[in-house]
């Protein structure tokens, strides 16, 4: 057990002590669970409350684990915002569910920051020995793909399936079958709705690529961008994503002002010195006017090198194109270079609004970068929007466009120009 709750531990001796206490508490016919638990947007906590409020937090999040834990359970604080639970005695994987229900449930009752009350989330990856693995680091690394799915999924935990496995021990292929998913036609652009809350009227929509491997069917964009982005593939597939966008596009219902197509740009490509041109020879090629094209680029896509990058995005705003920032709260938000961002349009990430309605300090962020934003002469998009409550949230909250679920998912061409007409009538 850690000395202090918020003592991070060390890597190297957090796994010789996971090893021995694995081999320690190890039950015939039993099995043992590892909880990797993310406590959501601590960034912003540190930020929105300073440092002595967030490190008050980890101590009474810490306790609250605790007192939930039987004595033989072990809990250490891994990283900033992340804790290790091992539970040893599980019977299966019912019981690790049940314990993870009661560990989250500890999150209803506010904390206190500075005084006053707030609620916060945590997601929680788990992995099971031996049914996934049989030694802490591969246990570990299994608790975290199941925490990353959990972070993309709207359930708060995620246990490792060999679904996930699949994916991860065959990364090899995924690079082979990229190379050849443009020759076989494998790839798919999807659109998802994006609706202005003032007028009610159509806004665009948000271009996201699909692929349909023709053994593994559908594979997931956060799961083969990040493989396209090590092995250099990313160039092309954007291109390709870019040409498609613009080609399509032509094909939906004219409106006044024109629909606008927003692309992902990784951060590999946001560098790339042809970024410029490449951009330009497609709006040429597709006769597109530029203003209805936005690139998507991440506030930490933007933060790499970020001298480089305000100057591409600058070039890029000044022949008419939209830039916008995605994902915009994860990444390390400064006030300091905010006002020089060349950008038109944030996109606050979709995590800040899951929780918005029951959550006052994500309520608090998201109100705050709205009147910031609005202070830049910046639009304001929220994404990941699941219910009515909290697009009427947004819209009294004065943000300026809606994308989510509960407007509608992303759909290929065909089902969006359906979308479209059915919701002018
Ligand atoms: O559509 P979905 O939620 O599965 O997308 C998962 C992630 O993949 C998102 O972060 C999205 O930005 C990213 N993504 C989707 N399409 C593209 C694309 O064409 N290029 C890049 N770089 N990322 C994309
Ligand atoms: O990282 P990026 O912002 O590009 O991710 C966009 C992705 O978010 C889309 O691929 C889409 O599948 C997903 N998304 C959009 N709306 C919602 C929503 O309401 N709920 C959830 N869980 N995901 C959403
Ligand atoms: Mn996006």
């Amino acid at each position: 057990m850690n000395e202090s709750p918020t003592y991070v531990a060390n890597r190297d001796s957090l796994l010789r002590d996971l090893e021995h206490y694995i081999s320690d508490h190890l039950t015939e016919g039993k099995k043992l669970a590892i909880l990797l638990i993310n406590i959501n947007h601590f960034r912003q906590i540190n930020v929105v409350y300073g440092y002595q409020a967030a490190d008050h937090l980890l101590d009474e999040f810490s306790q609250r684990l605790h007192k939930l834990s039987r004595k033989q359970d072990y809990i250490a604080r891994v990283g900033n915002s992340e804790f290790i639970m091992v539970l040893p005695e599980i019977l299966n994987e019912g019981h690790v569910t049940l314990a993870a229900h009661k560990l989250l449930s500890s999150l209803d009752s506010p904390f206190s920051l500075n005084g006053h009350k707030h609620k916060i989330s945590a997601d929680m990856g788990i992995a099971l020995f031996p049914d996934h693995a049989v030694d802490i680091q591969s246990l570990i690394q299994k608790a975290e793909l199941a925490l990353l799915t959990a972070r993309h999924s709207a359930d708060a935990y995620s246990i490792y399936t060999s679904k996930t496995q699949n994916i991860e021990v065959n990364n090899w292929d995924i690079e082979d079958e990229l190379r050849n998913a443009q020759e076989r036609d494998e790839f798919e652009l999807y659109f998802q709705p994006q609706v202005d809350l003032k007028t009610g009227q159509l806004f665009g929509a948000e271009a996201l690529i699909r692929w349909k491997n023709r053994d593994k069917g559908y594979i997931r964009p956060d799961i083969f961008i990040p493989v396209s982005e090590q092995s250099g593939q990313i160039h092309s597939i954007t291109w390709w994503t870019i040409n498609a966008a613009l080609r399509l596009i032509k094909d939906w219902p004219v409106t006044q002002p024109p629909l606008k197509v927003s692309v992902n740009l990784s951060a590999r490509v946001l560098n790339d010195p042809e970024l410029v041109s490449s951009v330009r020879s497609a709006l040429s090629i597709w006769g597109a006017n530029p203003e209805q094209l936005t690139l998507e680029v991440t506030e930490s896509a933007l933060m790499e090198d970020m001298d480089t990058s305000f100057i591409t995005l600058d070039e890029l705003r000044s022949f008419g194109l939209n830039i916008s920032i995605d994902d915009f709260g994860t990444g390390y938000s400064s006030m300091a270079y905010f006002k020089y961002i060349p950008a038109n349009e944030l996109k606050i990430d979709k995590s800040f609004i899951r929780y918005m309605l029951d959550n006052e300090m994500d309520q608090h962020i998201v109100k705050t970068v709205i009147e910031m934003a609005h202070g830049f002469d910046i639009k304001v998009v929220a994404e990941g929007i699941e219910n009515e409550a909290t697009l009427s949230s947004l819209k009294r909250l004065g943000c300026d466009i809606a994308q989510g679920f509960y407007l509608a998912r992303p759909m290929p061409q065909e089902d969006f120009i359906q979308w479209l007409e059915d919701y002018q009538a």
